[in-house]
Protein backbone atom coordinates (compact mmCIF):
# COMPACT_ATOMS: atom_id res chain seq x y z
CA UNK A 1 0.00 0.00 0.00
CA UNK A 2 1.82 3.48 -0.83
CA UNK A 3 2.82 5.64 1.68
CA UNK A 4 0.90 8.91 2.73
CA UNK A 5 3.76 9.50 4.87
CA UNK A 6 5.69 12.99 4.04
CA UNK A 7 2.62 13.47 1.43
CA UNK A 8 1.71 17.11 1.02
CA UNK A 9 -2.23 17.50 2.20
CA UNK A 10 -4.42 20.40 1.73
CA UNK A 11 -7.03 20.42 4.09
CA UNK A 12 -9.81 23.06 3.42
CA UNK A 13 -12.30 23.56 6.81
CA UNK A 14 -9.50 22.00 8.76
CA UNK A 15 -10.62 24.45 11.79
CA UNK A 16 -13.46 22.11 12.93
CA UNK A 17 -15.64 18.63 12.36
CA UNK A 18 -14.71 16.61 9.31
CA UNK A 19 -11.38 18.75 8.19
CA UNK A 20 -9.72 18.64 11.76
CA UNK A 21 -10.50 14.95 11.85
CA UNK A 22 -8.97 14.43 8.67
CA UNK A 23 -5.76 16.43 9.64
CA UNK A 24 -5.61 14.61 12.79
CA UNK A 25 -5.86 11.10 10.88
CA UNK A 26 -3.27 12.65 8.13
CA UNK A 27 -1.09 13.62 10.84
CA UNK A 28 -1.03 10.39 12.52
CA UNK A 29 0.22 8.65 9.48
CA UNK A 30 2.83 11.35 9.10
CA UNK A 31 1.89 13.27 6.43
CA UNK A 32 2.74 17.14 6.02
CA UNK A 33 -0.47 19.20 6.34
CA UNK A 34 -1.48 22.56 4.51
CA UNK A 35 -4.49 23.62 6.85
CA UNK A 36 -7.14 26.37 5.74
CA UNK A 37 -9.93 27.54 7.52
CA UNK A 38 -10.92 31.30 8.58
CA UNK A 39 -10.80 31.08 12.56
CA UNK A 40 -7.20 31.68 13.20
CA UNK A 41 -7.45 30.93 16.93
CA UNK A 42 -8.45 27.16 16.52
CA UNK A 43 -5.80 26.65 13.54
CA UNK A 44 -3.63 27.92 15.60
CA UNK A 45 -4.55 25.36 18.49
CA UNK A 46 -4.85 22.31 16.37
CA UNK A 47 -1.67 22.92 14.86
CA UNK A 48 -0.15 22.92 18.31
CA UNK A 49 -1.60 19.97 19.55
CA UNK A 50 -0.66 18.02 15.84
CA UNK A 51 2.68 19.18 16.35
CA UNK A 52 3.28 17.70 20.19
CA UNK A 53 1.41 14.57 19.15
CA UNK A 54 3.03 13.89 16.39
CA UNK A 55 5.71 16.13 15.45
CA UNK A 56 3.51 17.59 12.46
CA UNK A 57 4.97 19.54 9.78
CA UNK A 58 1.97 22.16 9.03
CA UNK A 59 1.72 25.25 7.24
CA UNK A 60 -1.64 27.45 8.07
CA UNK A 61 -4.11 29.88 5.70
CA UNK A 62 -6.11 31.36 7.67
CA UNK A 63 -8.54 32.60 4.83
CA UNK A 64 -12.00 32.48 3.49
CA UNK A 65 -12.17 30.00 0.47
CA UNK A 66 -14.75 32.90 -0.67
CA UNK A 67 -11.83 35.19 -1.36
CA UNK A 68 -10.99 34.55 -4.86
CA UNK A 69 -8.24 36.60 -5.32
CA UNK A 70 -6.65 34.97 -1.57
CA UNK A 71 -7.11 31.84 -2.96
CA UNK A 72 -5.48 32.90 -6.11
CA UNK A 73 -2.37 34.70 -4.37
CA UNK A 74 -2.08 32.46 -1.27
CA UNK A 75 -2.12 29.19 -3.40
CA UNK A 76 0.74 30.87 -5.42
CA UNK A 77 2.58 32.25 -3.29
CA UNK A 78 2.80 28.60 -1.13
CA UNK A 79 6.44 28.58 -0.02
CA UNK A 80 8.32 26.30 -2.17
CA UNK A 81 8.30 23.26 0.50
CA UNK A 82 4.38 23.48 0.58
CA UNK A 83 3.77 23.73 -3.25
CA UNK A 84 3.76 20.33 -4.42
CA UNK A 85 0.57 19.40 -2.78
CA UNK A 86 -0.27 15.62 -3.14
CA UNK A 87 -3.57 15.65 -1.68
CA UNK A 88 -6.18 18.41 -1.39
CA UNK A 89 -9.23 17.59 0.48
CA UNK A 90 -11.87 20.00 -0.50
CA UNK A 91 -13.99 20.19 2.99
CA UNK A 92 -14.86 24.05 3.55
CA UNK A 93 -18.93 23.82 3.39
CA UNK A 94 -21.74 24.68 4.98
CA UNK A 95 -25.57 25.03 5.12
CA UNK A 96 -27.45 28.20 6.53
CA UNK A 97 -31.14 27.52 7.32
CA UNK A 98 -33.66 24.67 6.68
CA UNK A 99 -36.92 26.63 4.55
CA UNK A 100 -38.98 26.45 1.83
CA UNK A 101 -37.43 28.21 -1.27
CA UNK A 102 -39.85 31.17 -1.86
CA UNK A 103 -39.72 31.80 1.83
CA UNK A 104 -36.03 31.31 2.14
CA UNK A 105 -33.40 33.65 3.44
CA UNK A 106 -31.48 35.12 0.18
CA UNK A 107 -28.14 36.01 2.08
CA UNK A 108 -28.26 31.88 3.61
CA UNK A 109 -28.17 30.83 -0.25
CA UNK A 110 -25.31 33.01 -1.31
CA UNK A 111 -23.18 32.25 1.68
CA UNK A 112 -23.68 28.38 0.57
CA UNK A 113 -23.55 28.72 -2.81
CA UNK A 114 -20.34 31.40 -2.65
CA UNK A 115 -18.89 28.72 0.31
CA UNK A 116 -19.96 25.28 -1.23
CA UNK A 117 -19.66 25.84 -5.15
CA UNK A 118 -17.45 28.72 -5.71
CA UNK A 119 -14.80 28.38 -2.78
CA UNK A 120 -14.34 24.63 -3.89
CA UNK A 121 -13.83 25.85 -7.77
CA UNK A 122 -11.44 28.51 -6.55
CA UNK A 123 -9.24 26.14 -4.60
CA UNK A 124 -9.39 23.13 -7.10
CA UNK A 125 -8.28 25.85 -10.13
CA UNK A 126 -5.34 27.17 -7.99
CA UNK A 127 -4.14 23.72 -6.88
CA UNK A 128 -4.83 21.66 -9.99
CA UNK A 129 -2.77 22.69 -12.72
CA UNK A 130 0.42 21.78 -10.27
CA UNK A 131 -0.96 18.32 -10.06
CA UNK A 132 -1.44 17.92 -13.86
CA UNK A 133 2.29 19.59 -13.93
CA UNK A 134 3.46 17.22 -11.63
CA UNK A 135 1.68 14.11 -13.40
CA UNK A 136 0.89 13.36 -9.20
CA UNK A 137 -2.18 14.54 -7.31
CA UNK A 138 -5.48 13.14 -5.42
CA UNK A 139 -8.42 15.36 -5.12
CA UNK A 140 -11.15 14.67 -2.41
CA UNK A 141 -14.50 16.45 -2.21
CA UNK A 142 -16.87 16.40 0.78
CA UNK A 143 -20.05 16.06 -1.23
CA UNK A 144 -23.10 14.76 1.11
CA UNK A 145 -26.06 12.60 0.41
CA UNK A 146 -27.73 15.88 -0.18
CA UNK A 147 -25.64 15.37 -3.35
CA UNK A 148 -27.64 12.63 -4.69
CA UNK A 149 -31.47 13.48 -3.22
CA UNK A 150 -33.08 16.22 -2.08
CA UNK A 151 -35.13 17.15 0.97
CA UNK A 152 -37.82 19.33 1.63
CA UNK A 153 -36.45 22.65 2.67
CA UNK A 154 -32.87 21.38 1.73
CA UNK A 155 -33.48 23.35 -1.70
CA UNK A 156 -30.66 25.44 -2.09
CA UNK A 157 -27.71 23.40 -0.04
CA UNK A 158 -28.85 20.12 -1.75
CA UNK A 159 -28.48 22.09 -4.98
CA UNK A 160 -24.48 22.62 -3.89
CA UNK A 161 -24.04 19.49 -3.13
CA UNK A 162 -25.70 18.67 -6.48
CA UNK A 163 -23.35 20.88 -8.14
CA UNK A 164 -19.95 19.07 -6.15
CA UNK A 165 -21.30 16.26 -7.42
CA UNK A 166 -21.11 17.39 -10.83
CA UNK A 167 -17.88 19.07 -10.63
CA UNK A 168 -16.00 15.90 -9.07
CA UNK A 169 -17.43 13.79 -12.17
CA UNK A 170 -16.71 16.71 -14.64
CA UNK A 171 -12.99 17.04 -13.30
CA UNK A 172 -12.66 13.20 -13.14
CA UNK A 173 -13.23 13.46 -16.87
CA UNK A 174 -10.86 16.51 -17.74
CA UNK A 175 -8.33 14.37 -16.39
CA UNK A 176 -9.11 10.56 -17.61
CA UNK A 177 -5.60 11.11 -19.72
CA UNK A 178 -3.54 12.06 -16.05
CA UNK A 179 -2.68 10.17 -13.01
CA UNK A 180 -4.61 12.50 -10.87
CA UNK A 181 -7.59 10.81 -9.19
CA UNK A 182 -10.44 12.47 -8.23
CA UNK A 183 -13.12 11.39 -5.38
CA UNK A 184 -15.97 12.26 -3.65
CA UNK A 185 -17.32 11.41 -0.09
CA UNK A 186 -20.63 11.69 0.56
CA UNK A 187 -21.55 11.38 3.87
CA UNK A 188 -25.06 11.13 5.82
CA UNK A 189 -25.86 12.70 9.84
CA UNK A 190 -22.01 13.75 10.47
CA UNK A 191 -21.83 14.87 14.28
CA UNK A 192 -19.97 17.89 13.95
CA UNK A 193 -20.59 21.55 14.22
CA UNK A 194 -22.50 21.33 10.73
CA UNK A 195 -26.04 21.70 12.64
CA UNK A 196 -25.00 24.21 15.01
CA UNK A 197 -23.90 26.60 11.59
CA UNK A 198 -27.17 25.54 9.76
CA UNK A 199 -29.34 26.73 12.67
CA UNK A 200 -27.30 30.16 13.27
CA UNK A 201 -26.00 28.95 16.44
CA UNK A 202 -29.47 27.36 17.98
CA UNK A 203 -27.20 24.98 20.11
CA UNK A 204 -30.15 23.21 21.72
CA UNK A 205 -32.03 22.67 17.38
CA UNK A 206 -28.35 21.08 16.74
CA UNK A 207 -28.67 18.86 19.07
CA UNK A 208 -31.99 17.51 17.93
CA UNK A 209 -30.39 16.72 15.18
CA UNK A 210 -28.30 13.45 16.45
CA UNK A 211 -30.93 12.90 19.28
CA UNK A 212 -31.52 9.15 20.14
CA UNK A 213 -29.54 8.19 17.34
CA UNK A 214 -26.11 7.08 16.64
CA UNK A 215 -24.29 9.66 14.04
CA UNK A 216 -20.92 9.26 12.29
CA UNK A 217 -17.83 11.01 13.71
CA UNK A 218 -15.57 13.47 11.76
CA UNK A 219 -13.20 10.32 12.50
CA UNK A 220 -15.29 8.02 10.23
CA UNK A 221 -15.36 10.44 7.18
CA UNK A 222 -11.46 10.74 7.92
CA UNK A 223 -10.38 7.33 8.10
CA UNK A 224 -11.91 6.97 4.64
CA UNK A 225 -10.20 10.07 3.31
CA UNK A 226 -7.02 8.14 4.51
CA UNK A 227 -8.37 4.59 2.85
CA UNK A 228 -9.10 6.82 -0.55
CA UNK A 229 -5.72 8.55 -0.63
CA UNK A 230 -3.55 5.47 0.45
CA UNK A 231 -4.70 3.05 -2.39
CA UNK A 232 -2.61 1.97 -5.46
CA UNK A 233 -1.66 4.51 -7.83
CA UNK A 234 -3.86 2.23 -10.17
CA UNK A 235 -6.81 2.40 -8.08
CA UNK A 236 -9.72 5.29 -8.15
CA UNK A 237 -12.40 5.76 -5.38
CA UNK A 238 -14.59 7.61 -7.04
CA UNK A 239 -17.23 8.03 -4.34
CA UNK A 240 -18.06 6.94 -1.16
CA UNK A 241 -21.48 7.46 -0.04
CA UNK A 242 -21.47 6.72 3.72
CA UNK A 243 -24.39 7.04 6.26
CA UNK A 244 -24.99 5.96 9.53
CA UNK A 245 -26.47 2.46 10.25
CA UNK A 246 -29.75 4.05 11.05
CA UNK A 247 -29.81 6.45 8.37
CA UNK A 248 -31.20 4.78 5.02
CA UNK A 249 -31.65 8.02 3.15
CA UNK A 250 -31.72 11.67 3.63
CA UNK A 251 -35.09 11.76 5.37
CA UNK A 252 -35.64 7.89 6.56
CA UNK A 253 -33.60 7.87 9.69
CA UNK A 254 -34.25 5.73 12.83
CA UNK A 255 -34.32 7.10 16.39
CA UNK A 256 -33.91 4.91 19.15
CA UNK A 257 -32.56 1.38 19.92
CA UNK A 258 -31.74 -0.75 16.96
CA UNK A 259 -33.76 -3.93 17.20
P1 LIG B 1 -18.22 22.04 10.55
O1 LIG B 1 -19.11 23.23 10.66
O2 LIG B 1 -17.81 21.36 11.80
O3 LIG B 1 -16.92 22.40 9.70
C1 LIG B 1 -16.98 23.22 8.58
C2 LIG B 1 -15.57 23.70 8.25
O4 LIG B 1 -15.64 24.50 7.05
C3 LIG B 1 -14.99 24.56 9.33
O5 LIG B 1 -13.63 24.24 9.50
C4 LIG B 1 -15.12 25.99 8.78
O6 LIG B 1 -14.03 26.76 9.24
C5 LIG B 1 -14.96 25.72 7.28
N1 LIG B 1 -15.53 26.79 6.48
C6 LIG B 1 -16.83 27.16 6.37
N2 LIG B 1 -16.93 28.23 5.57
C7 LIG B 1 -15.67 28.54 5.17
C8 LIG B 1 -15.12 29.55 4.35
N3 LIG B 1 -15.91 30.48 3.76
N4 LIG B 1 -13.78 29.58 4.15
C9 LIG B 1 -12.99 28.66 4.73
N5 LIG B 1 -13.45 27.67 5.52
C10 LIG B 1 -14.79 27.62 5.74
O7 LIG B 1 -19.02 21.03 9.60
P2 LIG B 1 -18.59 19.64 8.92
O8 LIG B 1 -17.25 19.24 9.36
O9 LIG B 1 -19.71 18.71 9.11
O10 LIG B 1 -18.58 20.09 7.39
C11 LIG B 1 -17.51 19.81 6.52
C12 LIG B 1 -18.09 19.46 5.15
O11 LIG B 1 -18.86 18.27 5.26
C13 LIG B 1 -19.01 20.51 4.55
O12 LIG B 1 -18.72 20.65 3.17
C14 LIG B 1 -20.40 19.90 4.73
O13 LIG B 1 -21.32 20.35 3.76
C15 LIG B 1 -20.08 18.42 4.57
N6 LIG B 1 -21.05 17.49 5.09
C16 LIG B 1 -21.36 17.49 6.43
C17 LIG B 1 -22.28 16.57 6.92
C18 LIG B 1 -22.71 16.55 8.35
O14 LIG B 1 -23.75 15.93 8.66
N7 LIG B 1 -21.98 17.17 9.27
C19 LIG B 1 -22.87 15.56 6.03
C20 LIG B 1 -22.48 15.67 4.66
C21 LIG B 1 -21.58 16.58 4.23
P3 LIG B 1 -14.09 28.32 9.64
O15 LIG B 1 -15.47 28.60 10.17
O16 LIG B 1 -13.01 28.46 10.65
O17 LIG B 1 -13.77 29.03 8.36
C1 LIG C 1 -25.26 17.11 5.31
C2 LIG C 1 -26.23 15.98 5.38
O1 LIG C 1 -28.71 15.39 5.19
O2 LIG C 1 -28.10 17.30 6.61
O3 LIG C 1 -24.85 17.33 4.02
O4 LIG C 1 -27.98 17.48 4.22
S1 LIG C 1 -27.83 16.58 5.34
Amino acid sequence: MPSIKDKIVFITGATSGIGEACARKFAARGSRLILLGRRRKRLKQLAAQLQDKYNALLHLVPLDVRDRKGVEQTIEALPVEWDAVDILINNAGLARGLAKLHEGDVDDWEEMIDTNVKGLLYVTRAVVPGMVERGHGTIINIGSIAGHEVYPQGNVYCATKHAVDAITKGLRMDLVDTPIRVSTIDPGLVNTEFSAVRFHGDEERARKVYEDLTPLSGDDIAETAVFIASRPAHVSINQVVITPTCQASATIVHRGKLR
